[in-house]
Protein backbone atom coordinates (compact mmCIF):
# COMPACT_ATOMS: atom_id res chain seq x y z
CA UNK A 1 0.00 0.00 0.00
CA UNK A 2 1.16 3.70 -0.81
CA UNK A 3 0.40 6.67 1.05
CA UNK A 4 0.15 10.61 -0.43
CA UNK A 5 -1.10 13.77 0.45
CA UNK A 6 -2.95 16.53 -0.92
CA UNK A 7 -4.87 19.57 0.08
CA UNK A 8 -7.97 18.93 -1.68
CA UNK A 9 -8.76 15.37 -3.28
CA UNK A 10 -11.26 15.37 -5.53
CA UNK A 11 -13.57 11.96 -6.85
CA UNK A 12 -14.54 12.45 -10.38
CA UNK A 13 -13.05 13.93 -13.67
CA UNK A 14 -16.30 14.93 -14.93
CA UNK A 15 -16.90 18.66 -16.26
CA UNK A 16 -16.95 19.29 -12.04
CA UNK A 17 -14.17 17.61 -10.84
CA UNK A 18 -11.45 18.69 -13.89
CA UNK A 19 -12.95 22.59 -13.56
CA UNK A 20 -12.19 22.93 -9.51
CA UNK A 21 -9.11 21.36 -10.45
CA UNK A 22 -8.29 23.78 -12.71
CA UNK A 23 -9.43 26.86 -10.20
CA UNK A 24 -7.53 25.33 -7.62
CA UNK A 25 -4.36 25.17 -9.08
CA UNK A 26 -4.36 29.04 -10.63
CA UNK A 27 -5.09 29.64 -6.59
CA UNK A 28 -2.04 28.39 -5.61
CA UNK A 29 -3.99 24.99 -4.23
CA UNK A 30 -3.07 21.55 -4.70
CA UNK A 31 -5.66 18.54 -5.59
CA UNK A 32 -5.64 15.24 -6.91
CA UNK A 33 -8.51 13.93 -9.07
CA UNK A 34 -9.46 10.20 -8.99
CA UNK A 35 -11.55 8.69 -11.77
CA UNK A 36 -12.84 5.32 -12.30
CA UNK A 37 -13.08 6.18 -16.24
CA UNK A 38 -10.06 5.82 -18.23
CA UNK A 39 -9.06 9.29 -19.96
CA UNK A 40 -10.16 8.27 -23.23
CA UNK A 41 -13.92 6.67 -22.06
CA UNK A 42 -14.29 10.05 -20.14
CA UNK A 43 -13.39 12.24 -23.34
CA UNK A 44 -15.69 9.93 -25.58
CA UNK A 45 -19.27 9.87 -23.55
CA UNK A 46 -21.75 11.74 -25.36
CA UNK A 47 -23.51 14.15 -22.60
CA UNK A 48 -24.73 17.44 -22.65
CA UNK A 49 -24.24 20.56 -26.01
CA UNK A 50 -25.42 23.69 -24.34
CA UNK A 51 -23.22 26.30 -22.06
CA UNK A 52 -24.34 29.51 -20.65
CA UNK A 53 -22.43 32.89 -21.30
CA UNK A 54 -21.27 33.04 -17.96
CA UNK A 55 -20.09 29.23 -18.45
CA UNK A 56 -18.20 30.48 -21.76
CA UNK A 57 -16.89 33.79 -19.53
CA UNK A 58 -15.46 31.56 -17.20
CA UNK A 59 -13.99 28.87 -19.46
CA UNK A 60 -12.03 31.40 -21.84
CA UNK A 61 -11.23 33.56 -18.42
CA UNK A 62 -8.94 30.66 -17.04
CA UNK A 63 -7.62 29.35 -20.72
CA UNK A 64 -9.71 26.97 -21.59
CA UNK A 65 -11.82 28.77 -24.42
CA UNK A 66 -9.70 28.73 -27.57
CA UNK A 67 -10.92 25.97 -29.37
CA UNK A 68 -14.65 26.60 -27.57
CA UNK A 69 -13.79 30.05 -29.83
CA UNK A 70 -13.13 28.35 -32.92
CA UNK A 71 -15.20 25.20 -32.51
CA UNK A 72 -18.62 26.29 -30.49
CA UNK A 73 -21.39 27.66 -32.38
CA UNK A 74 -23.18 31.14 -31.16
CA UNK A 75 -26.59 31.07 -30.62
CA UNK A 76 -28.91 33.89 -30.12
CA UNK A 77 -32.01 32.60 -29.66
CA UNK A 78 -34.08 29.44 -29.83
CA UNK A 79 -37.70 28.08 -31.41
CA UNK A 80 -40.60 26.84 -29.24
CA UNK A 81 -42.94 24.81 -31.36
CA UNK A 82 -46.08 24.11 -30.93
CA UNK A 83 -49.84 23.53 -33.31
CA UNK A 84 -47.66 23.54 -35.80
CA UNK A 85 -46.01 26.67 -35.72
CA UNK A 86 -42.20 28.32 -34.77
CA UNK A 87 -41.75 31.01 -32.39
CA UNK A 88 -38.52 32.71 -31.90
CA UNK A 89 -37.38 33.67 -28.68
CA UNK A 90 -34.77 36.24 -29.20
CA UNK A 91 -32.41 35.31 -26.10
CA UNK A 92 -29.71 38.21 -27.17
CA UNK A 93 -32.53 40.99 -27.42
CA UNK A 94 -34.13 40.13 -24.41
CA UNK A 95 -31.08 39.75 -21.94
CA UNK A 96 -29.00 43.06 -23.36
CA UNK A 97 -26.90 40.84 -25.13
CA UNK A 98 -25.82 37.35 -23.68
CA UNK A 99 -26.15 34.38 -25.79
CA UNK A 100 -25.60 30.39 -25.54
CA UNK A 101 -22.92 28.23 -27.16
CA UNK A 102 -23.38 24.67 -28.07
CA UNK A 103 -20.19 22.77 -27.87
CA UNK A 104 -20.16 19.27 -26.61
CA UNK A 105 -19.61 18.41 -22.92
CA UNK A 106 -16.79 15.66 -23.86
CA UNK A 107 -15.00 18.61 -26.05
CA UNK A 108 -15.35 20.91 -22.48
CA UNK A 109 -13.65 17.75 -21.17
CA UNK A 110 -11.13 17.16 -23.64
CA UNK A 111 -9.71 20.89 -22.91
CA UNK A 112 -9.74 20.77 -18.90
CA UNK A 113 -7.86 17.11 -19.22
CA UNK A 114 -5.41 19.15 -21.51
CA UNK A 115 -4.99 21.83 -19.55
CA UNK A 116 -5.01 20.13 -16.09
CA UNK A 117 -1.93 17.96 -17.65
CA UNK A 118 -0.29 21.23 -19.30
CA UNK A 119 -0.12 22.01 -15.84
CA UNK A 120 1.38 18.77 -14.49
CA UNK A 121 -2.49 18.33 -12.82
CA UNK A 122 -2.59 14.98 -10.85
CA UNK A 123 -5.30 12.79 -12.33
CA UNK A 124 -5.70 9.06 -11.45
CA UNK A 125 -7.51 7.33 -14.31
CA UNK A 126 -9.04 3.70 -13.63
CA UNK A 127 -9.06 4.39 -9.72
CA UNK A 128 -11.31 1.56 -8.60
CA UNK A 129 -13.29 1.42 -5.40
CA UNK A 130 -12.79 4.74 -4.19
CA UNK A 131 -13.87 4.84 -0.42
CA UNK A 132 -14.29 7.93 1.80
CA UNK A 133 -13.15 8.04 5.55
CA UNK A 134 -12.73 10.87 8.22
CA UNK A 135 -15.03 13.32 7.08
CA UNK A 136 -15.70 14.42 10.15
CA UNK A 137 -12.26 14.35 11.20
CA UNK A 138 -9.30 16.96 10.19
CA UNK A 139 -7.39 15.15 7.86
CA UNK A 140 -10.30 12.65 5.54
CA UNK A 141 -8.21 10.16 3.58
CA UNK A 142 -9.67 8.62 0.35
CA UNK A 143 -9.04 5.12 -0.57
CA UNK A 144 -8.60 2.71 -4.03
CA UNK A 145 -7.10 0.29 -5.68
CA UNK A 146 -5.11 1.14 -9.30
CA UNK A 147 -3.64 -1.55 -11.00
CA UNK A 148 -4.46 -3.82 -7.91
CA UNK A 149 -1.99 -2.04 -5.44
CA UNK A 150 -4.21 -0.56 -2.52
CA UNK A 151 -3.55 3.46 -2.35
CA UNK A 152 -4.46 5.79 0.36
CA UNK A 153 -4.73 9.72 -0.39
CA UNK A 154 -4.98 11.87 2.97
CA UNK A 155 -6.28 15.20 2.37
CA UNK A 156 -7.63 18.43 4.01
CA UNK A 157 -10.40 18.52 2.41
CA UNK A 158 -12.57 15.91 0.06
CA UNK A 159 -14.91 17.17 -2.91
CA UNK A 160 -17.12 14.74 -4.02
CA UNK A 161 -17.79 15.29 -7.89
CA UNK A 162 -18.79 12.03 -8.88
CA UNK A 163 -22.04 12.12 -10.39
CA UNK A 164 -25.22 10.94 -9.59
CA UNK A 165 -23.93 7.16 -9.26
CA UNK A 166 -20.97 8.14 -7.18
CA UNK A 167 -19.66 6.88 -4.08
CA UNK A 168 -19.57 10.61 -1.80
CA UNK A 169 -23.03 11.66 -0.94
CA UNK A 170 -23.35 8.27 0.56
CA UNK A 171 -20.39 8.74 2.84
CA UNK A 172 -22.27 11.59 4.53
CA UNK A 173 -24.49 10.11 7.46
CA UNK A 174 -28.17 9.75 6.37
CA UNK A 175 -29.60 11.67 9.66
CA UNK A 176 -27.51 14.82 8.37
CA UNK A 177 -29.26 14.48 4.42
CA UNK A 178 -32.55 15.69 2.92
CA UNK A 179 -33.17 14.34 -0.28
CA UNK A 180 -35.85 15.96 -2.59
CA UNK A 181 -36.31 13.70 -5.61
CA UNK A 182 -39.15 13.76 -8.61
CA UNK A 183 -39.10 11.17 -11.49
CA UNK A 184 -40.87 11.77 -14.38
CA UNK A 185 -42.68 9.50 -16.86
CA UNK A 186 -41.10 9.48 -19.34
CA UNK A 187 -37.48 9.56 -20.94
CA UNK A 188 -35.80 11.01 -24.14
CA UNK A 189 -34.73 9.02 -26.80
CA UNK A 190 -31.54 10.89 -28.29
CA UNK A 191 -29.73 10.26 -31.63
CA UNK A 192 -26.66 11.60 -33.32
CA UNK A 193 -26.98 12.20 -37.54
CA UNK A 194 -24.57 12.38 -39.71
CA UNK A 195 -26.61 15.30 -41.70
CA UNK A 196 -26.77 19.18 -42.17
CA UNK A 197 -28.33 21.44 -39.57
CA UNK A 198 -32.16 20.94 -39.92
CA UNK A 199 -32.34 24.57 -38.13
CA UNK A 200 -29.54 27.06 -37.81
CA UNK A 201 -31.33 27.57 -33.95
CA UNK A 202 -32.36 24.78 -31.38
CA UNK A 203 -35.60 23.98 -31.99
CA UNK A 204 -38.05 22.64 -28.42
CA UNK A 205 -41.34 20.93 -30.18
CA UNK A 206 -44.03 20.45 -28.42
CA UNK A 207 -46.25 17.83 -30.50
CA UNK A 208 -49.68 15.75 -29.37
CA UNK A 209 -47.74 12.65 -30.02
CA UNK A 210 -44.93 14.43 -27.55
CA UNK A 211 -41.75 16.69 -27.22
CA UNK A 212 -38.66 16.72 -29.81
CA UNK A 213 -35.82 18.60 -30.05
CA UNK A 214 -33.23 19.42 -32.80
CA UNK A 215 -29.93 20.36 -31.59
CA UNK A 216 -26.51 20.62 -33.36
CA UNK A 217 -22.65 19.34 -32.89
CA UNK A 218 -21.28 20.30 -36.20
CA UNK A 219 -22.02 21.01 -40.01
CA UNK A 220 -22.40 17.50 -40.04
CA UNK A 221 -23.45 16.04 -37.14
CA UNK A 222 -26.59 16.46 -35.49
CA UNK A 223 -28.18 16.05 -32.03
CA UNK A 224 -32.23 15.24 -31.72
CA UNK A 225 -34.41 13.75 -29.39
CA UNK A 226 -37.65 12.81 -28.55
CA UNK A 227 -40.08 12.19 -25.61
CA UNK A 228 -40.74 8.36 -25.14
CA UNK A 229 -41.53 5.25 -22.75
CA UNK A 230 -38.65 5.61 -19.93
CA UNK A 231 -38.56 1.80 -20.25
CA UNK A 232 -38.55 1.28 -24.12
CA UNK A 233 -36.05 -0.54 -25.68
CA UNK A 234 -32.95 1.12 -28.02
CA UNK A 235 -33.52 -1.95 -30.27
CA UNK A 236 -36.97 -1.17 -30.98
CA UNK A 237 -36.36 1.66 -32.32
CA UNK A 238 -35.32 1.27 -36.74
CA UNK A 239 -33.92 4.34 -38.57
CA UNK A 240 -37.02 4.13 -40.57
CA UNK A 241 -39.62 4.84 -37.23
CA UNK A 242 -36.98 7.56 -35.73
CA UNK A 243 -37.02 9.18 -38.84
CA UNK A 244 -40.73 9.04 -39.20
CA UNK A 245 -41.58 10.41 -35.64
CA UNK A 246 -39.44 13.15 -35.46
CA UNK A 247 -40.62 14.31 -38.96
CA UNK A 248 -44.12 14.57 -37.20
CA UNK A 249 -43.95 15.67 -34.26
CA UNK A 250 -41.43 18.46 -35.64
CA UNK A 251 -44.09 19.38 -38.83
CA UNK A 252 -45.08 22.56 -39.34
CA UNK A 253 -47.89 23.99 -41.46
CA UNK A 254 -45.29 25.33 -43.98
CA UNK A 255 -43.60 22.30 -44.43
CA UNK A 256 -40.29 21.58 -42.18
CA UNK A 257 -38.99 18.23 -42.89
CA UNK A 258 -35.64 16.96 -40.68
CA UNK A 259 -32.72 16.82 -43.02
CA UNK A 260 -32.23 12.57 -42.44
CA UNK A 261 -28.71 10.88 -42.81
CA UNK A 262 -27.25 7.91 -41.13
CA UNK A 263 -27.86 7.34 -37.40
CA UNK A 264 -24.34 6.81 -36.06
CA UNK A 265 -25.77 6.82 -32.12
CA UNK A 266 -28.70 6.35 -30.10
CA UNK A 267 -29.24 5.66 -26.52
CA UNK A 268 -32.36 6.32 -24.11
CA UNK A 269 -31.96 9.02 -20.85
CA UNK A 270 -34.14 8.97 -17.91
CA UNK A 271 -35.55 11.87 -16.56
CA UNK A 272 -35.61 13.14 -13.15
CA UNK A 273 -35.42 16.26 -10.95
CA UNK A 274 -33.13 15.82 -7.63
CA UNK A 275 -31.32 17.73 -5.12
CA UNK A 276 -29.59 16.42 -1.91
CA UNK A 277 -29.53 19.31 0.86
CA UNK A 278 -26.75 20.39 2.25
CA UNK A 279 -23.93 19.83 0.08
CA UNK A 280 -21.40 19.99 2.80
CA UNK A 281 -20.42 17.26 5.58
CA UNK A 282 -17.30 17.72 7.85
CA UNK A 283 -14.86 18.17 5.25
CA UNK A 284 -16.56 16.80 2.60
CA UNK A 285 -18.43 19.07 -0.44
CA UNK A 286 -20.49 17.79 -3.38
CA UNK A 287 -20.42 19.44 -6.14
CA UNK A 288 -22.45 18.92 -9.74
CA UNK A 289 -24.66 16.18 -10.72
CA UNK A 290 -23.20 14.69 -6.90
CA UNK A 291 -25.72 16.53 -5.11
CA UNK A 292 -28.66 17.25 -7.68
CA UNK A 293 -29.96 16.42 -11.30
CA UNK A 294 -32.54 17.99 -13.46
CA UNK A 295 -34.36 16.58 -16.20
CA UNK A 296 -32.42 18.11 -19.42
CA UNK A 297 -35.05 20.49 -20.73
CA UNK A 298 -33.06 23.39 -19.68
CA UNK A 299 -29.74 22.47 -20.55
CA UNK A 300 -28.87 23.71 -17.18
CA UNK A 301 -26.74 19.96 -15.56
CA UNK A 302 -23.47 21.16 -16.66
CA UNK A 303 -23.84 24.66 -16.06
CA UNK A 304 -24.96 24.29 -12.57
CA UNK A 305 -22.04 22.40 -12.01
CA UNK A 306 -20.09 24.67 -13.35
CA UNK A 307 -21.61 27.27 -10.95
CA UNK A 308 -20.97 24.90 -7.95
CA UNK A 309 -17.64 24.77 -8.10
CA UNK A 310 -16.63 28.71 -9.01
CA UNK A 311 -18.43 28.87 -5.75
CA UNK A 312 -16.50 26.07 -3.99
CA UNK A 313 -12.85 26.78 -5.56
CA UNK A 314 -13.23 30.43 -4.44
CA UNK A 315 -14.00 29.32 -0.80
CA UNK A 316 -11.72 26.79 -0.72
CA UNK A 317 -8.76 29.66 -2.18
CA UNK A 318 -9.74 31.70 0.67
CA UNK A 319 -9.80 29.46 3.52
CA UNK A 320 -5.96 28.52 2.30
CA UNK A 321 -5.20 32.31 1.15
CA UNK A 322 -6.56 33.80 4.22
CA UNK A 323 -7.47 31.34 6.77
CA UNK A 324 -11.10 32.16 7.24
CA UNK A 325 -13.77 29.38 6.37
CA UNK A 326 -16.72 31.65 6.38
CA UNK A 327 -17.13 31.09 2.52
CA UNK A 328 -16.53 27.73 2.57
CA UNK A 329 -19.19 27.38 5.84
CA UNK A 330 -21.55 29.31 3.51
CA UNK A 331 -20.74 27.02 0.42
CA UNK A 332 -23.93 24.24 0.69
CA UNK A 333 -26.42 27.98 0.83
CA UNK A 334 -24.90 29.92 -1.47
CA UNK A 335 -24.85 26.81 -3.99
CA UNK A 336 -28.38 25.63 -3.23
CA UNK A 337 -30.01 28.88 -4.38
CA UNK A 338 -28.78 28.99 -7.93
CA UNK A 339 -29.88 24.88 -7.70
CA UNK A 340 -33.26 25.68 -6.95
CA UNK A 341 -33.61 28.16 -9.44
CA UNK A 342 -32.50 26.23 -12.26
CA UNK A 343 -34.56 23.46 -10.27
CA UNK A 344 -37.42 25.62 -10.92
CA UNK A 345 -36.39 26.12 -14.47
CA UNK A 346 -35.78 23.06 -16.37
CA UNK A 347 -38.79 21.60 -14.07
CA UNK A 348 -41.17 23.91 -15.69
CA UNK A 349 -39.85 23.89 -18.73
CA UNK A 350 -40.18 20.08 -19.01
CA UNK A 351 -43.62 20.86 -17.91
CA UNK A 352 -44.75 22.63 -20.68
CA UNK A 353 -42.96 21.08 -23.43
CA UNK A 354 -44.27 17.19 -22.38
CA UNK A 355 -46.92 14.94 -22.57
CA UNK A 356 -47.79 13.72 -19.32
CA UNK A 357 -49.91 10.73 -19.36
CA UNK A 358 -51.92 11.83 -16.12
CA UNK A 359 -52.91 15.28 -18.12
CA UNK A 360 -56.56 15.58 -19.23
CA UNK A 361 -57.75 17.60 -21.83
CA UNK A 362 -57.92 20.61 -19.65
CA UNK A 363 -54.31 20.74 -18.65
CA UNK A 364 -53.29 19.87 -22.18
CA UNK A 365 -55.14 23.17 -23.09
CA UNK A 366 -53.37 24.83 -20.35
CA UNK A 367 -50.13 23.48 -22.05
CA UNK A 368 -51.35 25.28 -24.88
CA UNK A 369 -51.80 28.36 -23.54
CA UNK A 370 -48.57 28.76 -21.60
CA UNK A 371 -46.78 28.32 -24.48
CA UNK A 372 -48.76 31.05 -26.46
CA UNK A 373 -48.41 33.23 -23.29
CA UNK A 374 -44.69 32.58 -22.94
CA UNK A 375 -43.92 33.19 -26.65
CA UNK A 376 -46.26 36.11 -27.35
CA UNK A 377 -45.70 38.05 -23.86
CA UNK A 378 -42.18 40.34 -24.00
CA UNK A 379 -41.80 39.98 -20.04
CA UNK A 380 -42.82 36.29 -19.74
CA UNK A 381 -40.33 35.71 -22.94
CA UNK A 382 -37.65 37.59 -21.20
CA UNK A 383 -38.11 35.59 -17.86
CA UNK A 384 -37.36 32.28 -20.31
CA UNK A 385 -34.50 33.93 -21.84
CA UNK A 386 -32.53 35.54 -19.14
CA UNK A 387 -32.95 31.35 -17.27
CA UNK A 388 -31.44 30.02 -20.32
CA UNK A 389 -28.55 31.96 -20.64
CA UNK A 390 -27.96 31.86 -17.30
CA UNK A 391 -29.05 33.43 -14.17
CA UNK A 392 -26.33 36.09 -13.14
CA UNK A 393 -23.90 35.05 -10.33
CA UNK A 394 -24.56 35.93 -6.71
P1 LIG B 1 -20.39 13.75 -14.28
O1 LIG B 1 -20.21 14.35 -15.65
O2 LIG B 1 -21.33 12.63 -14.12
O3 LIG B 1 -18.94 13.29 -13.83
C1 LIG B 1 -18.72 12.46 -12.72
C2 LIG B 1 -17.41 11.72 -12.90
O4 LIG B 1 -17.14 10.94 -11.74
C3 LIG B 1 -16.75 9.65 -12.12
N1 LIG B 1 -17.08 8.72 -11.02
C4 LIG B 1 -16.18 8.23 -10.15
N2 LIG B 1 -14.85 8.39 -10.06
C5 LIG B 1 -14.22 7.73 -9.06
N3 LIG B 1 -14.86 6.92 -8.17
C6 LIG B 1 -16.20 6.74 -8.23
N4 LIG B 1 -16.83 5.94 -7.37
C7 LIG B 1 -16.91 7.42 -9.25
N5 LIG B 1 -18.22 7.46 -9.60
C8 LIG B 1 -18.30 8.26 -10.66
C9 LIG B 1 -17.51 9.37 -13.40
O5 LIG B 1 -16.87 8.36 -14.16
C10 LIG B 1 -17.48 10.74 -14.08
O6 LIG B 1 -16.35 10.88 -14.90
O7 LIG B 1 -20.79 14.85 -13.19
P2 LIG B 1 -20.48 16.42 -13.12
O8 LIG B 1 -19.02 16.67 -13.28
O9 LIG B 1 -21.18 16.89 -11.93
O10 LIG B 1 -21.14 17.06 -14.43
C11 LIG B 1 -22.54 17.09 -14.59
C12 LIG B 1 -22.91 16.98 -16.09
O11 LIG B 1 -22.22 15.89 -16.65
C13 LIG B 1 -24.42 16.84 -16.31
O12 LIG B 1 -25.13 17.66 -15.41
C14 LIG B 1 -24.83 17.21 -17.75
O13 LIG B 1 -24.34 16.29 -18.67
C15 LIG B 1 -26.36 17.30 -17.86
N6 LIG B 1 -26.81 17.62 -19.23
C16 LIG B 1 -26.78 18.89 -19.73
N7 LIG B 1 -26.29 19.91 -19.00
C17 LIG B 1 -26.19 21.15 -19.53
O14 LIG B 1 -25.74 22.07 -18.82
N8 LIG B 1 -26.57 21.46 -20.82
C18 LIG B 1 -27.08 20.49 -21.62
O15 LIG B 1 -27.35 20.77 -22.79
C19 LIG B 1 -27.22 19.16 -21.09
N9 LIG B 1 -27.70 18.18 -21.85
C20 LIG B 1 -27.25 16.57 -20.06
C21 LIG B 1 -27.70 16.91 -21.38
C22 LIG B 1 -27.22 15.26 -19.64
C23 LIG B 1 -27.64 14.28 -20.49
N10 LIG B 1 -27.58 12.94 -20.02
C24 LIG B 1 -26.96 11.89 -20.72
C25 LIG B 1 -27.96 12.67 -18.65
C26 LIG B 1 -28.11 15.93 -22.23
C27 LIG B 1 -28.11 14.62 -21.79
C28 LIG B 1 -28.59 13.61 -22.76
C1 LIG C 1 -27.87 18.84 -26.61
O1 LIG C 1 -27.46 19.42 -27.64
O2 LIG C 1 -27.42 17.74 -26.25
C2 LIG C 1 -28.94 19.46 -25.80
C3 LIG C 1 -29.42 20.72 -26.15
C4 LIG C 1 -30.43 21.30 -25.39
C5 LIG C 1 -30.93 20.64 -24.31
C6 LIG C 1 -30.44 19.39 -23.93
C7 LIG C 1 -29.44 18.80 -24.69
O3 LIG C 1 -31.93 21.22 -23.58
Amino acid sequence: MTAARTQVGIVGAGPAGLLLSHLLDLAGVESVVLESRSRDEIEHTLRAGVLEQGTVDLLTSIGVGERLAREGFVHHGIELRFAARGHRIDLTELTGGKAITVYAQHEVIKDLVAARLARNGAIVFEAKGVSVHGIESASPTLRYRQDDREETLACDYVAGCDGFHGVCRGAMPDAVRTEYLRSYPFGWFGILTEAPPSSHELIYALHERGFALVSTRSPTIQRMYFQCDPHDRVEAWTDDRIWSELALRLETLDGFRPHMGPIIQKGIIGMRSFVCEPMQHGRLFLAGDAAHIVPPTGAKGLNLAVADVRVLAAALADRYTTGHDERLRAYSATALRRIWKAQRFSWWMTSMLHQFPENNVYQRRLQLAELDYVTSSRAASTALAENYVGLPFE
